[in-house]
């Protein structure tokens, strides 16, 4: 029984991979990629997923993007006037309209139950698979054997794009990224679109968002992680573009465990690095961010599992750290951005 019912999924699955070869060769790549999910949905099949990843990427060079925005950022009315430090929504007033008034008028906006139960756990337990068949890898495990949780990802050499090669920086600093993990991925875009969350940073960026590739983790924070530089990503990822955060806790953290301290205010630009005191070169001193800062110090920001954060890069933000830390947290970080727009290094994935 189990034998047919293998059998007839890997009929399928071939079947669905030639009608999605099709389209491809007609440049039909948001259908294809439609079909692959649609079917992947019930399939769970390793190489459907490593082929999304793939395609998703191919899919940004075989489309024209525009926006709906004439011009950035977009100043809407602020909502939130009334309540003090980040404004906070439960998921069911998750809109655009609202998002945007909590970021452009306060830096960031708390979502709370952004995911269900079990959407958390899903992607918790496919940060913990992702980490451990990539441990497997770096001891030497072929990637037929890592499948479908680690396949690193290898782009297309284009003109603009570099290949990526600082994946042990990225797992010291608590990050896998999610385009390396194609089931990862999978369960991450549909959660997303479950959630809502594809629709509303659609209707926010005024077009179809790209994730990026590099800024887009699944991310195992240990507790005793070393004191993280205060950053503020738009320092590094370019001028002219478009972006949005989303970022969901799949633990508690805040109190036992490193959440994020963050500056409770929108800065108009992006403040001095690598001044005296600094960590980086592209991180900010306490002082400079004492000065931005100004009446509305630093906060540390708590969550239950499920909760979620919208920032942009304009946000000045750091991962917590403390020594009453006792457990690891998890987390999804997704930064989506304009197409029309992208800074192609960032390495493309649309959604
Ligand atoms: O997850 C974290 O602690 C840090 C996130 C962050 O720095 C970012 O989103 O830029």
């Amino acid at each position: 029984m189990g034998f047919l019912t293998d059998r007839w999924r890997s009929q399928v699955a071939t079947r669905t991979l030639h009608k999605a070869d099709l389209l491809v060769k007609q440049n039909r790549y948001p259908e294809a990629i439609q079909l692959l999910t649609k079917a992947n949905q019930r399939l769970h099949s390793s190489e459907i997923e490593i082929l999304l990843v793939n395609l998703r990427h191919d899919s940004f060079f075989h489309q024209v993007h525009t926006s709906s925005f004439v011009s950035w950022p977009p100043q809407p009315d602020d909502l939130y006037a009334d309540q003090p430090g980040i404004p906070e929504i439960d998921h069911q007033d998750f809109t655009a309209t609202n998002v945007a008034s909590g970021v452009f008028n306060h830096g960031s906006i708390i979502v709370r139950n952004m995911l269900t139960a079990e959407q958390v756990s899903l992607m918790r337990d496919s940060v913990i698979q992702t980490y451990a068949q990539h441990d497997k890898a770096m001891a030497g495990a072929l990637e037929t054997e890592t499948a479908p949780w680690f396949v690193p990802f290898n782009p297309t050499p284009r003109e603009g794009t570099e290949e990526i090669i600082n994946r042990d920086w990225f797992r010291d600093s608590g990050t896998e990224l999610a385009a390396d993990s194609p089931r990862g991925l999978f369960n991450l875009i549909n959660c997303f679109q479950d959630a809502g969350i594809i629709n509303m940073v659609a209707e926010y960026l005024g077009e179809p968002p790209a994730l990026s590739v590099r800024k887009t983790s699944l991310r195992q924070v240990p507790h005793n992680q070393a004191v993280a530089g205060w950053h503020q990503d738009g320092a590094f990822l370019g001028q002219g573009i478009r972006t949005v955060n989303v970022w969901i806790a799949l633990t508690d953290c805040g109190i036992d465990a490193p959440s994020m301290d963050m500056v409770p205010r929108r800065l108009p630009n992006i403040v001095p690095t690598g001044t005296e005191g600094a960590l980086m070169s592209w991180t900010v001193s306490q002082t400079v961010v004492e000065d931005a800062a100004g009446s509305t110090p630093p906060v540390r920001l708590h969550f239950r599992e499920g909760d979620a954060i919208i920032f942009d890069e304009m946000n000045l933000h750091r991962t917590s750290s403390s020594a009453d830390f006792l457990r690891d947290r998890f987390a999804i970080e997704a930064w989506f951005f304009a197409p029309s727009c992208y800074p192609i290094k960032q390495l493309p994935i649309m959604v």
